[in-house]
Formats: structure tokens, sequence, C-alpha cells
């Protein structure tokens, strides 16, 4: 029986969505189209989003208007580790007490050593960003700019720069159980195994839903969308890009 909190909701499902390439184009704000979008659905369904970035960055792309990042149902950052329902904050588990700081301290030395040694045509600042339930790593480093995130990327494409990184990681640090995913343009995260994006629905299971969707675009295997879309707690639906989210969407629950 679905939760009485959504009794308003007509359809007792629950929907999902990826931020980056799936609300918004990456890492910038969503359209007004789509926040408008997000409101109509909402009357409907109940709506979340699940990113793989820090609840910052997110909401900056999220709040758009009048709109609050927090009016969503449920709101998750890195992939869940923050958690909000219904604007509420949740609680979570933290990547350092899971990891140690001792092992912690030996990966982000052996990290920064590594991107010291590493040519690349250009770094800038930030190179490790420590978050609650993952560290985030970049080689260029997290302060570039648009441009440059772009030039890094069609770079990272032809010579492997980060999965040549990560390989050596997996390997390195075996016995520390995490996992490396590459999610988005200039960066990878590394969390323990099982913190990729079906740790939030941990956080939705007591609701009940009929049903749980998921959108995104990074849904096939090594994405990180993979977990969650292929998770059989999910209806996992691909898309290529924020109008084709409102497109699907509309198709399936308001038609
Ligand atoms: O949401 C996908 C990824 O977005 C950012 O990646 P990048 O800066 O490399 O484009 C990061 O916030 C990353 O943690 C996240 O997985």
């Amino acid at each position: 029986m679905v939760s009485a909190d959504f009794a308003e909701r007509p359809v007792k499902k629950l929907v999902l969505f990826d931020v980056d390439e799936t609300l918004t184009p990456a890492r910038q704000r969503a359209s007004p189209e789509m926040i408008q979008f997000l409101r109509d659905l909402r009357k409907h369904v109940a709506i979340g989003f699940v990113g793989g970035s820090d609840f910052a960055k997110i909401s900056d792309q999220l709040n758009v208007g009048d709109f609050n990042v927090l009016e969503f149902d449920f709101g998750f950052a890195e992939n869940g580790l923050i958690a909000y329902r219904f604007g509420k904050l949740l609680e979570s588990q933290s990547f350092i007490n899971m990891v140690g700081e001792k092992d912690y301290q030996e990966l982000v030395n052996f990290i920064l050593h590594y991107i010291a040694d590493v040519n690349i045509p250009i770094k800038r600042g930030t190179f490790v960003e420590f978050r609650n339930g993952m560290i985030n790593v970049s080689p260029i480093g997290r302060n570039a700019t648009v441009k440059e995130r772009k030039d890094f990327q069609a770079y990272d494409k032809e010579h492997h720069i980060r999965a040549d990184f990560v390989e050596i990681l997996r390997e390195k640090f075996k016995r520390l159980n995490l996992t490396f995913s590459i999610g988005g343009e200039i960066s990878f995260d590394i969390f323990p195994h099982g913190w990729d994006k079906t740790y939030c629905l941990t956080h939705v299971e007591k609701d009940d839903f009929e049903e749980i969707h998921f959108f995104g675009d990074k849904t096939s295997k090594g994405g990180n969308d993979y977990e969650i879309f292929s998770d059989p707690r999910t209806v996992g639906h691909t898309v290529k890009n924020p109008a084709d989210t409102m497109r699907i969407c509309t198709e399936i629950f308001l038609s």
C-alpha cells in the first residue's frame, strides 16, 4: 500500500530522473519548460532526482525562477548518500566513515602523485573533491571553464586519460572494494561498492510505490546510470537529452 503522503497523486508511481543531460544540459541549468513540465508531472505522480553530483551543484542547476529543488518529493545527491524526502534531510552514511582515514589518505596521496605526473594540455585546480558519499577526481581540475571542459572531454576520448587512471586505481586499491565511475565530462567518482545510484532506492522502499521509473542518459554498461536503470526494482528509460525526457515521460504519464 503506497504511503498516505502521496494520497493526492492519482498515479501511485515514482519517477526518478538523472540530472545532467536528462533534466538539464551537462552542469547547466534546467530550462523554464522543463520546470513547468516537472510541476505538471508532479500533479500525477511522485517525482525525484538522483544525481552523482553534490547537492550544491544540483541545486544550482534546478533552482530556476521560483522553483526550489526541494519541491521534488525526493532529492538524491551523490547517488542518494545525501537524501531529501519532502524537503527533509534523511539520515545517511559517509565515505570517510566507511573507508577510514588511513586508507583514504593512501588513496588520495596516490591520486595526487599520479595527477602531478600525467601529461595533459592544461591543468586547473581542485583535482580531488571530497564529498559526503564519495570523492570526485579530475585530472584537469574542477575549476576548468565550460570551454576547457569540452576540450578535455574531446582529448580524453582520444587519449583515455580517465580510463587508464581508473584501471590503475582499480588494480592498486582492490582491497578497498571501491567503485570507479566515469559519469561526467572531466572527472570520475569513487565510492564503496553498492553506493551507485541504486543506493537511493533504499530511501524509497518504505513508501511502497506500485512502480519506480528511472530516466537517464548513461544507461549502458560502464555509465553511471547503468545499475539503477537495470535494477529489477525499476522500469528504466534511456534518454538522449532533456527534450527527449519530456517527450517520453509525457507519452507514458501525461497522455
Ligand atoms: O552527474 C554526473 C557527474 O557530473 C559531474 O561530472 P563532471 O564534472 O566530470 O562533468 C560530477 O559532479 C560527477 O560527480 C557526476 O557523477
